[in-house]
């Protein structure tokens, strides 16, 4: 079979063992890791479009007071799907897409471990984004519930919350395979003398995220499996009338809802740990702290979800426990970000696109971050709660932690992928138009929520009209911008000047193989001194 000497990397050139599939069928049954990557980030692109799409009919609503645009239950069901949509659908996959097309690149492996599975892992992800999508056009339309599902809500909406819960299972599923795919490929594959503490952070970062992922996926499955049984088969585990709780759901979310945060962090940090060093010529700092940092995030982050339910009536000596220990992951992020800055110290800077989206997402993720701290403050916390305040903070999170370094990898590795340099006068333009629009969202949803603005709320009272105008329009012209990097995508895909195999002048194997990255990556596993 072609697929599985694609897989093993032993079979070079096209000779005559089996035929080798075209157009369409080449992506349907592909085993290869670079195709699978590229379907990844393609996919989570196309899934940034759609969930963003969904924020800006959010934002039409709120452009100004008083109801104009959609009902409040289509505003609903749009705050559901834009969340779980950004969240599964375009964040996640677009570094399993990294992690495709880079691990095996930076470690020295032909391929990963397992090729068929990866290509199953991918093809499950556009069943699970129909069901999401999908879910708006059942009767009663799809959950309204907010990307948490909190019952007891969850129990009472139509056919569509049976569909977002078919969804979140299948997306499971396609994260604990990739993961297994991930961690087999990092311990079994490297290249000799590719020790683990000689392997790039980026690996480091999936490494510990796939644990991640492998603990609390199933954490998920089993909270969204016991709502569709309390739904459906009688149970009451989420209902009070039958000895149940509907808190409880809350904190087995939460155990997973936190970690996934660093799900998302992690390989963000991971890809700004190559980008950041690759642009001041300078090996990274303290590469053996960061390796301990990210494990410590990884392992603090399964004691805090309760800081997502300090207003939930848990005892003062638990509320103050989840405050400590939510301060306590500032600890290692801190040591990452003064990592990063003494990076830079004395090097020879340059800044060019991908460098600016690292230093983009340095300034605004530590900001996202300082909002992090005061909403971890309990007392603050019961103040803001459910406040635009919070929305804030999870987007200069999100948006300016996990797109900006998305784009800074992109940018970063468009050149290895393609075989081409993108324009850099466009990708600039991109970037500071990026910056300008995002914060005119965002930022003043700080002072939105300090003010007392609720969120998930179709309409506001009159005093908050300036800044929720303010935030439509940046949220407008983010979304525009977007499509500039589409552009710049197809354009860099299609021509442009030819780029060097280390363009960067960048450390790493990935950058010894020529650019474009061939379709079979060595003849021979490389030997890492
Ligand atoms: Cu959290």
């Amino acid at each position: 079979m072609a697929a599985v000497d694609h897989a093993h990397g032993h079979e070079h050139g096209h000779d005559g063992h089996g035929h080798h599939p075209t157009g369409l069928m080449r992506w349907v049954t592909t085993t290869n890791h670079k195709d699978i990557g590229s379907m990844y980030l393609w996919f989570s692109f196309a899934m940034f479009m759609v969930g963003g799409a969904m924020s800006l009919v959010i934002r039409a609503e709120l452009f100004q007071p008083g109801l104009q645009v959609v009902s409040p239950a289509f505003y609903n069901q749009m705050i559901t799907l834009h969340a779980l949509i950004m969240v599964f659908g375009a964040i996640m996959p677009a570094f399993v897409g990294f992690a495709n097309w880079m691990i095996p690149l930076q470690i020295g492996a032909p391929d990963m471990a397992f090729a068929r599975m990866n290509n199953w892992s991918f093809w499950i992800l556009p069943v699970a984004g129909s069901m999401l999508v999908g879910s708006m056009f059942v009767p009663g339309g799809a959950s309204g519930t907010g990307w948490t599902l909190y019952p007891p809500l969850s129990i009472q909406m139509g056919m569509g919350m049976d569909m977002a819960i078919f969804g979140v299972h299948l997306l499971g599923m396609s994260s604990i395979m990739g993961s297994i795919n991930i961690i087999t490929t990092i311990l079994n594959l490297r290249a000799p003398g590719m020790t683990l503490m000689k392997m790039p952070m980026f690996c480091w970062t999936w490494l510990i995220t796939a644990y991640l992922l492998i603990a609390v996926m199933p954490v998920l499955a089993g909270a969204v499996t016991m709502l569709l049984t309390d739904r459906h088969f009688g149970t009451t585990f989420f209902d009070a009338a039958g000895g149940g709780d509907p808190v409880l759901f809350q904190h087995i979310f939460w155990f997973f809802g936190h970690p996934e945060v660093y799900i998302i962090a992690l390989p963000a940090f991971g890809v700004i740990s190559e980008v950041i060093p690759a642009f001041s010529r300078k090996p990274i700092f303290g590469y053996t702290s960061m390796v301990y940092a990210i494990a410590s995030i990884a392992i603090i982050s399964f004691f805090v979800w309760a800081h997502h339910m300090y207003t939930t009536g848990i005892p003062l000596t638990g509320q103050l426990y989840f405050m400590y220990a939510t301060m306590l992951i500032a600890v290692p992020t801190g040591v990452k970000v003064f990592n990063w800055v003494a990076t830079m110290w004395r090097g020879e800077l340059t800044f060019e696109t991908p460098m600016l989206f690292a230093l983009g997402f340095l300034f605004l993720f530590t900001l996202g971050g300082f909002s992090g701290l005061v909403l971890s403050v309990t007392a603050v916390d019961i103040m803001l709660q459910d406040t635009y305040y919070v929305v804030a903070h999870f987007h200069y999170v999100m948006v300016a932690g996990a797109v900006f370094s998305a784009y800074a990898g992109a940018y970063y590795w468009l050149p290895k992928w393609t075989g081409h340099m993108y324009d850099e006068t466009l990708g600039k333009a991109h970037f500071w138009l990026t910056l300008f629009f995002f914060n005119l969202t965002f930022f003043v949803q700080h002072f939105l929520g300090l003010a007392g603005m609720p969120r998930r709320i179709p309409d506001y009272a009159l005093q908050f009209a300036e800044f929720n105008k303010l935030s439509s329009i940046g949220a407008f012209g983010l979304g525009l911008s977007q499509l500039l990097f589409l552009y710049v995508v197809i354009k860099c895909i299609k021509g442009g000047k030819k780029a060097e195999a280390n363009v960067w002048g960048a450390p790493g194997l990935e950058w010894t193989v020529p650019s474009p990255a061939p379709y079979h990556t060595f003849e021979e596993p490389p030997v890492v001194k």
